[in-house]
């Protein structure tokens, strides 16, 4: 790995294909806690109670709780200049664009981003923890210890509990997802391929993971984190600082070329 302290550009030539992974970090500077800080999300939340399916059934109000405050939290935050720079990247490059992210915050999408995979999921999405009703959209919070019931099972006898449509510790992530991303990048190496991780620890599987995959398909490997993350070592170039800082000049739109909303 090659710590980069000048400012290099990716330049978007128009054989380049960009796959970028985003991570917590690049929602920090909208005021949304990352995980593993010291103050994270789940300083006052012990992952197994929230995050996995056998917390969700040991006590399905305390996961509701938890998940309505975060989306009463994320209703007041906006996009920032990473998640814009991303989005104005995107308009340029079209189908030779796919952004990959952990994210369940939806700034992304908020920010005008279209060619996006939420691999963990969305905040903004409820599903069944039974039948096959598929994910729908839902912004209600449930902060009074009330548990969602299912309308669907529900017209035959107990209906089954909603759960937040968010991939926990130990779930499949889906399979038409990962698809996805493979195509992809299968796609994109037979071009400049770039693959740009953003704001991640790069300890969560499969997603740390992706880099790897990358490399081995010849891509350009870029990070841009504000500290050295646990994979740092596999990519090629990295930028330590705040992406919200660091995505504009790096696609050099400090001077707003792209024409993207909301930069400076
Ligand atoms: C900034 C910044 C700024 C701050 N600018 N940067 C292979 C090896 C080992 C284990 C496994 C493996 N394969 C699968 C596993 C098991 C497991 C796993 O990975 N465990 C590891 C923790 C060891 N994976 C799974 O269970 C996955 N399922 C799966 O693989 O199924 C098959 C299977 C199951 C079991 C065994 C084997 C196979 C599912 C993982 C789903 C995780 N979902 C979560 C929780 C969602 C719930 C919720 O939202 O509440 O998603 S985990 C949590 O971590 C969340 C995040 O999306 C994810 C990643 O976190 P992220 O984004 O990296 O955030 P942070 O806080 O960790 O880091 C932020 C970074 O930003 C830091 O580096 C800062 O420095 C930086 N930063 N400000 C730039 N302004």
């Amino acid at each position: 790995m090659e710590r980069d302290q000048r400012s290099p550009v990716i330049a978007l030539t128009d054989d380049t294909w960009l796959l970028v992974l985003t991570g917590a970090g690049v929602s920090a500077e909208s005021g949304i806690p990352t995980f593993r800080a010291s103050d994270g999300l789940w300083e006052n939340h012990p992952v197994d109670k929230v995050a996995t399916l056998p917390g969700f059934r040991a006590d399905p109000a305390l996961v509701w709780r938890f998940y309505s405050e975060r989306r009463a939290h994320a209703k007041r935050c906006s996009p920032n200049p990473g998640h814009l720079t991303l989005a104005a990247v995107e308009r340029q490059l079209g189908d030779r664009f796919l952004l990959a992210t952990q994210n369940v915050d939806g700034l992304h999408r908020k920010a005008g981003s279209q060619r996006i995979v939420e691999m963990h999921g969305s905040l903004w999405l409820t599903r069944c923890s039974d039948c096959n009703r598929p994910p729908f959209a839902d912004e209600a919070e449930y902060l009074d210890g009330t548990v969602p019931g299912c309308k669907v099972c529900g017209t035959s006898g107990r209906p089954a509990l909603l759960r937040p449509h968010i991939v926990w510790f130990g779930e499949m992530l889906d399979p038409d997802d990962l698809q996805r991303i493979d195509d992809f990048a299968q796609t994109a190496s037979r071009g400049r391929f770039v693959f740009l991780a953003v704001g991640t620890s790069g300890v969560v599987y499969p997603a740390a993971g992706l880099v790897r995959v990358a490399a081995r398909l010849g891509a350009e490997t870029w990070l841009a984190n504000a500290e050295p993350p646990e994979n740092a070592s596999l990519f090629r170039s990295f930028l330590q600082g705040k992406s919200g800082e660091i995505l504009p000049r790096l696609f050099s739109l400090d001077g707003n070329p792209l024409g993207c909303a909301g930069l400076p």
